[in-house]
């Protein structure tokens, strides 16, 4: 098993990007791209729980993690998506710490924890589960998402909460919960990011957050936000398409 919590947890700054497409060739070719990991989007794209495992799968023959967002706070979908061997997992809403110490609760084995043990790909369909099992509390990255106004408000008791290790924040979430969307709500959206970063480095969690595009990710790393996802696989290639056929009709034109 990589060590991907380690990396995420020791100061380094990662940038991985959304899975939405749900197909391992698209999975293949943004690992091939060069990406430090890549979360598969179970909340919002359509994923479907049997593609989970050859989507890791396919991370897995570059050597790069897979983690899933998982859709919601169920241990049965948090534990879906690690028997099928993803590096970690990515809960989206959490507001509240107890939601918070669910997340854990389901993440890791016990005495941790009260994850369940089965025979799934990432116990090598039950060959190698005293492995796993040695393993998995210490490498598994569990990052919760904070983005909502209750979480906001609950923000230092949920960092508070041992066994999470990456605190996300998520800003279009973010922005509609607090009523700050749009260039109008850019100074109170910016303040709540700042706010959640700073409880999570004060409790030493490492802070995250979703960036659409790269140009701020120095900006937030002033924030001390050390984990980025960057834009989704859907995202990069429309910008690709529309920035090649802008590139041609202007050859074509000059
Ligand atoms: C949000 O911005 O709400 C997100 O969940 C980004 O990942
Ligand atoms: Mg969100």
């Amino acid at each position: 098993m990589q060590d991907f919590r380690g990396r995420c947890t020791g100061g380094e700054v990662t940038v991985g990007t959304f899975a939405a497409i749900p197909h391992p060739v698209a999975i293949e070719v943004t690992a091939a791209a060069g990406v430090d990991f890549i979360c598969i989007d179970w909340e919002h794209a359509q994923i479907s729980r049997e593609r989970i495992e050859d989507l890791v799968r396919a991370a897995d023959v570059h050597g790069v993690p897979a983690m899933v967002r998982v859709p919601g706070h169920a241990p049965e979908a948090i534990a879906a998506a690690l028997d099928a061997g993803a590096a970690g997992v990515l809960v989206p809403r959490v507001s509240t710490a107890e939601q918070a110490r669910a997340a854990v609760q389901a993440t890791r084995y016990p005495p941790v924890g009260a994850r369940g043990v089965g025979p799934g790909r990432a116990a090598a369909y039950g060959y190698r589960i005293p492995d796993y099992l040695a393993a998995a509390n210490e490498k598994l990255l569990l990052a919760i998402q904070v983005e909502t106004a209750e979480g906001l408000a609950n923000i230092d008791a949920i960092a508070d909460v041992d066994g999470v290790d990456v605190i996300f924040i998520g800003p279009g979430d973010l922005s509609v919960s607090i009523d700050a969307m749009g260039p109008a709500g850019a100074k109170k959206l910016n303040a709540a990011i700042a706010t959640i970063a700073k409880a999570a480095v004060r409790a030493g969690r490492t802070a995250g957050i979703f960036r659409p595009s790269p140009d701020d990710i120095g900006i937030w790393m002033q924030s001390g936000i050390r984990f980025f996802i960057l834009a989704s696989d859907t995202m990069f290639l429309g910008a690709s398409v529309a920035a090649g056929m802008e590139a041609a009709q202007r050859s074509a034109r000059d």
